[in-house]
């Protein structure tokens, strides 16, 4: 068993942090206000490795991969539901769901993606609306014969692409329902897989046709209460390594030129190339965007969300810059090798984690000091937060919102695993 700090203990060594702070002109209390207020969005398909519950017998395609044979994956949305709602009781805070196409719920009869309707995921948004969770949602363009080539909406293929197209619509539509239903705007993320494995002839093409079957996509006017739309790019994938059409050029152009969202998925880009750096660059010219919180090691864009440099300068940023109201928030990733829902919680509280170490900062005097050119203040101070006591913040921050506080986290995920995970 792991022990936690008593209540007692974590709440004075809260009150000798808030001093602490204070003595810096921080106060912990508002900080902590402010990250209540913060909902992540967790990405449903941690639960169960990217399959969803089609049921077609498809190997998960489309460039992306989740290796690992950890038991007790969710096979069925109860199943994904239970482990979610598990996953939401050890994260403080109220937090979202981001919803793939691929998890419809159609009793058993064969419905095609473009033919997805909002009944399909009824027992997603009353799950969601009874435990105050928005939806965010995705089109799933991967995993499917249609997308058996490697391309979808840039398709040479009329009929291919056409299908996609479809599908997106009906998206759109599905995410437009949510947000009726929920009284909170969905974001529903346009992700594809197309791209090329070794050197193409033609890039100009395929990035026409894109072009192309996002605007048919996009054509209709959806209220944005209800439904925004994101797009993703990506540098590569497994087996589109030396194309992929949908680059981080192509949707920054495309979301400035039609005003819908940019996603920034942090492990999207070269390994050391962070998007920290890029929210304020193109919050200039995007009004919203999105974040696919993640870790890239070598060739895989989907480690856990570890509490790394390039974490805590994403969520300096966010505060920093003030985009807190602007960039909506999401996880993707998918381990299959650990227990999953620990991958859920330790990601997302990991996120949590550096957003609270971000509203921790004395920001006006950091800023003063920059203005003023005193780099060698400024430097100090940032190298002398880095050692406060933010843990006991977060311990203190944990303790209020009734979540596990540090290793005792992982009683519940053992007693969650014998109890129900063993089972399966
Ligand atoms: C893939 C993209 C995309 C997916 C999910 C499943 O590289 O990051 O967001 O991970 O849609
Ligand atoms: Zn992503």
């Amino acid at each position: 068993m792991n022990h936690s700090p008593s209540e007692k203990q974590i709440q004075d060594a809260y009150a000798l942090a808030q001093e602490r702070y204070a003595g810096l002109g921080v106060a912990t209390d508002r900080a902590i206000a402010a990250l209540a207020s913060i909902a992540l969005s967790l990405h449903c398909w941690q639960g169960d490795d990217v399959s969803g519950f089609e049921n077609r017998g498809e190997a998960l395609s489309g460039g992306i991969a989740a290796t690992g044979n950890y038991p007790g994956k969710a096979r069925n949305a109860g199943e994904l539901r239970g482990d979610l709602d598990q996953a939401y009781r050890l994260i403080p805070g109220q937090h979202r769901l981001n919803l793939h196409a691929l998890y419809a719920e159609t009793n058993g009869a064969r419905v095609e993606r473009n033919a997805l309707r909002p009944e399909h995921f009824a027992a997603w948004s009353e799950w969601a609306k009874a435990n105050h969770h928005g939806l965010d949602f995705n089109p799933s363009l991967f995993s499917h014969p249609n997308a058996a080539s490697g391309f979808t909406l840039a398709s040479y293929n009329k009929d291919i692409r056409n299908f996609w197209i479809e599908h997106c619509i009906a998206c759109r539509k599905i995410g437009e329902a949510f947000g009726r239903a929920l009284g909170t705007t969905c974001i529903t993320n346009i992700w594809i897989p197309d791209g090329l494995k070794d050197t193409p002839a033609n890039r100009r093409t395929p990035r026409e046709l894109l072009r192309n079957s996002l605007d048919t996509i996009l054509a209709e006017k959806i209220d944005p209460a209800f439904n925004l739309d994101a797009v993703e790019g990506k540098l590569f994938g497994l087996g589109s390594e030396s194309y992929v059409v949908g680059s981080h050029e192509f949707y920054l152009g495309y979301a400035i030129t039609n005003r819908v969202l940019l996603t920034l998925d942090s492990g999207h880009f070269h390994p050391t190339e962070t998007i920290a750096d890029k929210l304020s660059a193109v919050l200039m010219f995007v009004n919203e965007a999105l974040l696919h919180l993640s870790r890239g090691v070598r060739w895989d864009s989907d480690h856990v969300v570890t509490f790394s440099d390039d974490l805590q300068a994403i969520a300096q940023e966010l505060v920093r810059g003030g985009y807190l109201d602007r960039v909506h928030i999401g996880l993707d990733y998918f381990d299959a090798s650990i227990n999953r829902i620990a991958a859920w919680v330790i990601g997302a509280r990991n996120a949590l984690r550096a957003l609270l170490l971000a509203l921790l900062e004395p920001s006006d005097q950091l800023r003063l000091l920059e203005v003023t050119g005193d780099y060698t203040a400024r430097l100090a101070l940032l190298e002398e937060l880095k050692g406060l006591p933010f843990g006991a913040v977060w311990d203190y921050y944990c303790l209020r919102q009734g979540v596990p506080v540090g290793m005792a986290l992982m009683n519940e995920i053992k007693a969650y695993e014998d109890r129900e995970l063993a089972k399966r």
